[in-house]
């Protein structure tokens, strides 16, 4: 017997991801085989949104940003675990996917394309529509969410995208990015956009390493006491690695939300 995407969205909202929606694995043909190699059977992708908070990736601070991302993300993963159980507890079988990390590092893709494309997933399920930024936009809480969920066995009652999408094309987004990495229509420059957000992450860390090994004996200590080396161990310590908000934190759709 089918589920009822209500009933989805109930336990997800329970748990931390007030936004839900579903799609089968049908309509996501670029990552069918992917998904198939995650739940062989799979028929149905869950996809949920957990908020930010827009006080906080409005912040100067970048740590309080990166606080809620944590936490955003806790959310996401908490709600789409909770569902997987749920789904397995009704005799289906069901995985909670990664939101972001761990991801396949391995070439071609390098840790640069998730299991499943949690924004095409999310607009194909309904839950909102794309934005200049290229990000999903949802009614209520705009750009500013963490997305997640679930591949289920479970034929679960389909979502259909929206019929346009609550971006407002203000092209504010395009105007906050640091890097002038965003050009509208959804167009990004990748790497202009990982130099600000991964500042602390994996390219970073290597860099780091190569710096280390190729200095000259007496410089070893000051580059293993540097800003970059303690940021390094903070985020390896806290899973964070993102530096910039700015797309996000610039959308006015879902201010409403956190009024
Ligand atoms: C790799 C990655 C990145 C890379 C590459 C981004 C990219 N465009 O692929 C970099 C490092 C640049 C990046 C940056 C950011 N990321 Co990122 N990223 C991912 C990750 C891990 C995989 C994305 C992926 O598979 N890309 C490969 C393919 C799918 O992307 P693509 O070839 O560019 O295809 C896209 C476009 O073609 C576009 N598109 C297709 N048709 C159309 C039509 C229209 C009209 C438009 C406008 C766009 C459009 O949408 C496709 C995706 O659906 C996802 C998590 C996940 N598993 O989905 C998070 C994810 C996309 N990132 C996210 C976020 C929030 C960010 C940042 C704000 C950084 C931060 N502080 O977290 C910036 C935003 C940059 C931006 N404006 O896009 C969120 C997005 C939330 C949302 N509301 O959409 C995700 C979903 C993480 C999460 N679990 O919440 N990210």
């Amino acid at each position: 017997m089918g589920i009822h995407v209500s009933d989805v969205a109930f336990i997800a909202g329970t748990h931390g991801a007030p936004v839900c929606g579903a799609v089968s694995v049908e309509a996501l043909p670029d990552r069918a085989e992917e998904i198939g190699g995650i739940l062989p059977g799979a028929r149905s992708v869950i996809v949920l949104a957990s908020p930010h908070s827009r006080s906080a990736i409005e912040s100067r601070n970048i740590q309080v940003a990166q606080y809620d991302t944590i936490h955003a993300y806790g959310e996401a993963a908490r709600a789409s675990h909770s569902v997987a159980l749920w789904l397995e507890g009704k005799g289906h079988r069901a995985v909670a996917v990664p939101a972001f990390i761990p991801i396949d590092m391995s070439p071609p893709k390098f840790g640069m394309q998730g299991a499943v494309d949690w924004r095409g997933a999310g607009v194909a399920a309904g839950i909102g529509g794309y934005g200049e930024s290229g990000l999903l936009v949802t009614s209520e809480f705009g750009p500013a969410v963490r997305l997640g969920g679930v591949v289920t066995d479970a034929e679960i009652s389909q979502g259909k995208p929206l019929s346009g999408t609550p971006c407002t094309h203000c092209l504010r987004c395009v105007e906050a990015c640091p890097m002038g990495a965003l050009s509208g229509g959804g167009r990004i420059d990748k790497r202009k956009c990982g130099d600000k957000i991964f500042s602390g992450g994996y390219r970073a860390w290597r860099n780091f390493l190569v710096a280390l090994i190729e200095a000259p004996p007496e410089k070893r200590k000051e580059i293993t006491s540097s800003r970059l080396s303690l940021d390094l161990w903070q985020n390896f310590m806290t899973g964070n690695y993102y530096y910039c908000f700015a797309c996000q934190a610039a959308c006015p759709v879902g201010r409403q939300a956190v009024a």
